[in-house]
């Protein structure tokens, strides 16, 4: 199957999985408005982004089983593809309330889901629910399972390590009191991989592996120290394309430097820049004001960020690949797990 193929195989698994949580909805006697707006927000916040954890769960089990997705029965895609999904409904979940706590203004090429007429506040309900909606399909398809609670128990892990990512993301950067010196790249290292490592990296090759039976503690360990490095990688990009990416590109606009963000590239500003420039950063870094984010871009430009981030990405996925040829093969786990994974974000645009 070719990717674009793929893509709209498991899009097409979504509206399925829309209609049996309005019949959820429906069995609770909701009345219709609010099973109408349900489906807005599973629809609006969902499926618009590459869709790449999602996809990866299917990846990574037909790797691990040995065999191609078109060989999958209708009842086998279907279930792993629910798990695709979950990871795509707890991302929505994430999405919709870090936009509100980042006052962004767009994600996926449209308006932010609380900036939409008529959501605003109600957009905090309707995070809470986008999570709800992993756990009434996780009951309704794998409560038989042998494995049905190794399930719950890898999400609210994840999930909880996602908040504590984002809890040091957030009080790292306050908004009144702008303080450089709070930043560092181990600070940086933490929140990233805490906030986006686990569920992005981990969790989608996770649950492939539950799914498949080969999930020996071991080898979760084995793809676990691959996979939050790749994540930080991944993160690490994402920092660097709010600064140097355009909105075109990446579907969203930048916020970080006047969020006063803790991220990759204002530490590696902080790294190599003279007095001067360190104070020209403390008087704009962190403002809400487009000359002095446009000033920091400067100093960024000046310092040869892009380069020192084009050494950063070939020195990590160097090592990455070293440690992918390290991994031990003999209780079932595949190398190309991981490889596939490091080739989906390598050099990444958008
Ligand atoms: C995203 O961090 C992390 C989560 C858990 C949503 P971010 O604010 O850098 O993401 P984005 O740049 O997509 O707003
Ligand atoms: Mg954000
Ligand atoms: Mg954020
Ligand atoms: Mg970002």
């Amino acid at each position: 199957m070719s990717p674009s193929a793929s893509k709209e195989k498991f899009i097409n698994q979504f509206k399925e999985l829309v209609d049996e949580l309005v019949g959820i909805l429906a069995s609770y006697k909701m009345p219709q408005e609010a099973i109408d707006w349900f489906v807005k927000n599973l629809n609006y916040n969902t499926p618009g982004g590459k869709l790449n954890r999602g996809l990866s769960v299917i990846d990574t089990y037909c790797i691990l089983k040995g065999v191609t997705p078109d060989s999958l029965s209708d009842e086998e895609y279907k279930k792993v593809a629910i798990l695709g999904w979950s990871i795509e409904l707890l991302q929505a979940y994430f999405l919709v309330a870090d936009d509100i706590m980042d006052k962004s203004k767009t994600r996926r090429g449209q308006k932010c889901w609380y900036l939409v007429d008529g959501v605003g506040d109600i957009a905090i309900n309707d995070s809470f629910m986008l999570e709800a909606a992993i756990y009434a399909l996780l009951r309704k398809h794998f409560r038989g399972e042998s494995y049905y609670v190794d399930l719950l128990d890898l999400f609210h892990e994840v999930t909880f390590q996602t908040e504590l990512g984002q809890l040091l993301d957030l009080v790292t950067a306050d908004e009144e009191h702008v303080d450089l010196s709070k930043f560092s790249l181990e600070k940086h290292s933490f929140i990233v991989r805490f906030k986006t490592a686990y569920y992005s990296f981990y969790l989608p090759v996770a649950l492939a592996m539950y799914m498949s039976g080969v999930s020996n503690e071991a080898d979760l360990k084995q793809v676990k120290d691959i996979l939050i490095p790749l994540g930080e990688y991944f993160q690490i990009q994402d920092d660097y394309l709010d600064c140097f990416g355009t909105p075109e590109q990446i579907g969203k606009i930048g916020t970080d430097i006047k969020d006063n963000k803790c991220s990759w590239v204002i530490n590696q500003a902080l790294i190599h820049a003279n007095e001067e420039q360190r104070k020209d950063l403390d008087i704009n870094y962190g403002r809400k004001d487009d000359k002095a984010e446009q000033r920091c871009k400067e100093i960024f430009n000046d310092l040869k960020i892009q380069q020192i981030y084009q050494e950063y990405e070939e020195e990590a996925v160097g090592k990455i690949r070293e440690q992918i040829e390290k991994v031990d093969e003999s209780r079932g786990l595949k190398k190309d797990v991981l490889t596939s994974f490091l080739q989906k974000v390598y050099k990444r645009s958008k």
